[in-house]
């Protein structure tokens, strides 16, 4: 069995024996966009993660499993003058401004029927990509794999840091428990409370977990992981936002999400986290839906930690972004492999 998967092109639809499959015939088409952002929250950094993360190699990996990459560049993104916080929230205008322009860049890249990956860039930046892929995508749904929840709003956030509030924008369950900030006009909420997921959580505030519930909003937590295992976990959030296994997954991957000792050099570090095997096997499911259309790797920030810190977390984050394109542990055998063969 494992000769026969071996011998046809990798692609993001390999069957697993956990899931059904709806894999493409041919490999699938990524579109990349580097969105060089921080001012979702207060550390400079993040904005350097697309270039760190292409000196690494992120494209060239995804393109030597098979797939045809068009990377797009990186956005260009402004800060907006004179941008006053709204009560405490930090540089609304100017997060706002940004997401729009992604908003604007994924829906294209999505409705082009390419999967979109955005290289960030703080949290704050997948408002404007779920906003963007459900132009193109309503049916979606969202997996969210973080240590935090993100779902503070302006009203409950303690740090007016917009990169803990992203999904208060997004989910319509929101709508009643938060407000309108400026710069945020053209964004309306695009998701349901049960077409979002998380994985990974550990470190949730009151308000947070208050709105989940209140919500009806799915999460394994690390508690969860620990368990059920990650077999049994990945086929239950799986069948959980999709039970009919036919939707486009937006995943959402806050680098925070694996243990500090994987991926140090981010902003908001939480113990006790996923391993790098544990997150593998989470892409190489993922993957194995063949219905992956949207990524967002968020939250790598190489102006914190050592040099050491800095290469074992982006090592760390693409070898994981590998996997959600089809790296298989098990092998992978490209299209125009030739086999060596003694001489006649
Ligand atoms: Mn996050």
């Amino acid at each position: 069995m494992a000769s026969t998967a071996a011998s046809k092109p990798p692609s993001v639809g390999v069957v697993t024996q956990t899931m059904a499959s709806t894999a493409p015939s041919k490999p699938p088409s990524v579109g990349v966009v580097g969105i060089p952002f921080s001012k979702g929250q207060p550390r400079g950094g993040t904005e350097h993660g697309p270039a760190l993360l292409r000196d690494y190699g992120i494209v060239e990996r995804i393109q030597d499993l098979g797939n045809k990459v068009t990377d797009y560049g990186d956005l260009t993104l402004d800060a907006v003058e004179d941008d006053k916080p709204w009560n405490k929230v930090k540089n609304p205008r100017t997060v706002g401004q940004a997401n729009r322009k992604v908003s604007e860049c994924v829906s294209k890249i999505t409705r082009d029927r390419q999967i979109a990956l955005t290289l960030g860039g703080d949290h704050s930046i997948a408002i404007g990509s779920i906003h963007g892929h459900a132009q193109s995508c309503p049916d979606l749904v969202v997996v969210w794999i973080d240590a935090h929840a993100d779902l503070n709003t302006p009203l409950s956030s303690d740090s007016g840091n917009i990169h803990g509030m992203p999904l208060s924008f997004i989910v319509k369950e929101m709508a009643p428990y938060t407000a309108r900030l400026p710069g945020f006009e053209w964004c309306q909420p695009c998701i349901s409370a049960r077409d979002l997921i998380y994985i990974g959580l550990r470190d949730v505030d009151e308000a947070e977990r208050a709105y989940m519930t209140e919500c009806g909003i799915a999460s394994y937590s690390m508690q969860e992981v620990d368990k059920y295992g990650l077999p049994d976990m990945m086929e239950r959030v799986l069948k959980t936002v999709d039970p009919t296994g036919k939707r486009p997954i937006h995943l959402s991957f806050d680098v925070d999400a694996m243990d500090p000792e994987y991926s140090p050099s981010t902003g908001t570090p939480v113990h006790g986290g996923l391993t790098r095997r544990e997150m593998y096997y989470i892409a190489e499911e993922i993957a194995g839906t063949g219905r992956l259309s949207c990524l967002d790797v968020v939250e790598v920030n190489p102006s914190l930690g050592t040099e050491a810190d800095r290469k074992k977390t982006v090592r760390t984050t693409v070898d994981v972004v590998s996997h959600f394109f089809g790296k298989r542990r098990e092998g992978n055998v490209s299209a125009d492999f030739k086999m060596p063969l003694p001489q006649k």
